[in-house]
């Protein structure tokens, strides 16, 4: 924090410099907040000083700048936006969606630069990334912010400075002394997705209409006559471009170009680079679509522009778009379909869940045909019908989604979606309790095949019992042939009864057989998992395991006992112990264990309750005697963690035979590292001070 943010007394008479000072310190911190990313106070600090600076305004009118930060705030709203026409036109980019396209430009590019290249030279490009937003230009004079035009059609826009002063990414006075008589920069303002996800909820709780992406969101707040609704919402801004320039001379690439913006205070965005040749954009697209989905807001391609300035002049335009640049487009991650019908699907815990049916839409690279509309409430709420129109939305992995309908294209026949009063499946009453978003089969595994199903792969799958080989299908067919009923049922499987199944072959049959009884050897926390209790987790399943120690223990549990478990609270509580007290639950981990599933017990090797607290354990090779799954269960029972990687914060690495890279980092690093006597030793006996530590603590 900087000396001058602190309210210090201050003499009278010296009230401009204070409110300078003030000025220039909520500057800086926007300036990191929201240009580098990184704050430098908190929000609360941050509005200590806003506040102060007000008070001072209001008191001393002519302390007020027009460049203070409390000018953001928006005024009156407008009765309309005034048109303005841009001096040098705001261009469009020429699309590409494929590598033949990217090539394809790339040798149009060496084409018309050919006489000053040899054949072999390849180009440089700047490459960023397409922004999702709005193209926006703004004007500075002598370094003050003095307007701000929407892109329009290229020629005209609207006059929106009201409302890009709000805008905190935005600086109302570039930095440096000596700035350009005139600058016009070009750039794109948008959303970020926690930020609009934020939005949508005050949206929601205040019973108004919902944005249906972070684009929508930020044109909607962008175009607000009324700027005090725009400054509520948290608008960002990158630049890419470039007006008119006077005053400075012209920089002689892009790349130069957005490096003298950072100087000027101005947000680009870092992920940026200079390549060569197609091979060049292509390794960025690539590695831009790998980060995609963790960047903080949406992009829907990357922009590769020629770097040198003097190129892009000779390469010129066709129609509106330059000749220099191409907007590589990623897959749609929307697309427009039909709803068909929407049905239900039960889950493992009888979660009646809504299903669109659509008419199949290719949309972020795949052809979708079902989309998730969550529960009831969710379906009512964005009154989604049979028959609608719908924007579909598929991200990344992400289980796609109906967005919204649209309302111009709903039939006369719409139809709206009634939920079921008995499961589909089963036939049981669905029941929704008043206070739970979700309705549910009331059949239960006993009577419900698709709970029956959904219970049992869960059971095998990865993160569970991870029982290779035994897939959602086959599972499928095992429930639907009346071959298995419960989990355990698995373990009583023959290879005749598997082999008998459709694209079942003998080996394949086999190598079931074979990863069942792998499965065998497990661990408390997994099986605990394994068992699918509502509410309980990977990470509660741990806790119970390393709390209790053993499996009687948790069935016994009452409701005050669990609740001294780490992240266990009344509704886990009481859903883990209506789990035991259904006598089936308590058969099926009886019966599991007499097929053969078995852990290493906390109680049973009698592991002393906490000696490994707060230290964690990186294991690596192969033990002499104890697998990867035993000494991390024995290491969690003692109270330590496991971890995958090694860091300055591991305390030991246990090394077995073959171990590889992580030793060399630990050695590195100098961390302690154990065999498997050593760990052994450890657990039973706790971490031996050493003489030094003795004397610092
Ligand atoms: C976007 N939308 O992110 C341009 N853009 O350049 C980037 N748009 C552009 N550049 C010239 N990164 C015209 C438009």
């Amino acid at each position: 924090m900087h000396a001058d943010s602190h309210s210090a007394p201050v003499a009278p008479g010296d009230w401009h410099a204070r409110a300078a000072s003030l000025r220039a310190a909520l500057d800086r911190h926007n300036y990191a907040y929201y240009v580098l990313d990184d704050p430098s106070i908190p929000d609360a600090e941050y509005d200590k000083l806003f506040h102060e600076l007000q008070a001072l305004e209001q008191e001393y009118p002519e302390l007020a700048t027009s460049d203070s930060p409390t000018q953001r705030v928006g005024g009156a709203p407008l009765p309309q936006f005034e048109q303005v026409r841009h001096a040098i036109p705001m261009l469009s980019l020429g699309n590409g969606f494929s590598d033949e396209d990217v090539v394809a430009f790339d040798k149009r590019i060496k084409d018309v630069l050919s006489d000053g290249l040899s054949s072999e030279t390849e180009i440089a490009y700047a490459t960023e990334l397409k922004f999702d937003g709005l193209a926006i230009s703004l004007r500075y004079e002598n370094g003050l912010l003095v307007g701000a035009a929407t892109r329009g059609d290229g020629a005209t826009g609207e006059n929106v400075t009201a409302n890009i002063r709000t805008v905190r990414a935005i600086p109302l006075r570039l930095h440096g002394d000596d700035p350009p008589h005139i600058l016009e920069v070009r750039g794109e303002v948008l959303m970020y997705k926690n930020d609009f996800a934020k939005l949508n909820q005050r949206q929601r709780d205040a019973g108004q209409k919902e944005f249906a992406n972070p684009r929508n969101a930020a044109a909607g707040s962008l175009r607000q006559l009324d700027s005090r609704i725009t400054a509520q919402r948290t608008l960002r801004f990158f630049t890419y471009g470039i007006g008119v320039l006077e005053g400075a001379p012209m920089p002689a690439s892009h790349s130069a170009l957005l490096d003298w913006y950072v100087s000027l205070g101005l947000p680009v965005c870092k992920e940026r680079a200079v390549v060569y040749g197609a091979e060049g954009l292509l390794a960025f697209y690539h590695d831009v679509g790998a980060k995609r989905e963790k960047l903080p807001y949406e992009i829907d391609g990357v922009v590769y522009k020629v770097d040198r300035l003097d190129q892009q002049q000779q390469l010129g335009f066709v129609s509106r778009a330059p000749r220099f640049a191409l907007a590589h487009k990623f897959p749609a991650q929307e697309a427009l379909t039909v709803v068909q019908d929407i049905e239900v699907q039960v889950g493992r815990t009888g979660a009646i869940t809504p299903v669109a049916r659509l008419a199949p839409v290719f949309v972020g690279g795949v052809t979708v045909t079902n989309a998730t509309l969550h529960n009831e409430d969710e379906v009512r709420r964005k009154d989604i019908q049979i028959g609608d129109t719908v924007i579909v939305r598929r991200a990344g992995d992400v289980i796609p989604e109906v967005v919204a309908y649209v309302p111009e294209s709903r039939p006369a026949d719409a139809k709206p979606f009634e939920m079921p009063t008995a499961c589909p499946v089963c036939g049981s009453p669905i029941v929704r309790l008043e206070d739970e978003a979700i309705a549910r089969c009331s059949g239960g595994w006993v009577k419900c095949s698709a709970q029956r199903k959904g219970g049992l792969q869960h059971f095998a799958s990865r993160r569970a019992m991870d029982i290779e080989g035994l897939g959602d299908q086959l599972i499928e067919q095992l429930v639907d042939k009346h071959v298995i009923t419960t989990a355990a049922d698995l373990y009583r499987l023959g290879l005749t009864a598997l082999s008998e199944l459709d694209r079942m072959a003998e080996k394949s049959a086999q190598n079931v057989l074979d990863a069942l009884e792998k499965s065998k050897s497990t661990t408390l926390a997994r099986f605990i998992y394994a068992l699918g209790i509502r509410h309980v987790g990977e990470a509660t399943a741990k806790e119970l395991a390393r709390h209790f120690g053993n499996m009687d223990a948790v069935m016994a549990a009452t409701e005050e006992q669990l609740l001294e478990v780490a992240d266990v609270g009344p509704v886990v509580a009481r859903s883990i112990i209506s789990f035991f007290a259904d006598g089936l639950n308590v058969e099926l981990v009886n019966q599991l264990r007499a097929a053969g599933v078995h852990w290493i017990e906390g109680a049973g090797i009698d592991i002393p309750a906490k000696t490994l607290a707060g230290k964690t354990f990186v294991l690596t090779g192969t033990l002499p005697t104890l697998t990867r799954d035993d000494a991390a269960q024995m290491i969690e029972a003692a109270g330590g963690k496991v971890s995958g990687s090694v860091s300055k914060k591991t305390g030991y690495v246990v090394a077995g035979a073959e171990a590889g890279s992580k030793l060399a980092k630990a050695e590195e690093l100098g961390i302690a590292i154990l065999d498997e006597e050593a760990l052994l030793a450890l657990i039973q006996n706790g971490p031996q001070e050493s003489p030094e530590q003795a004397v610092a603590e």
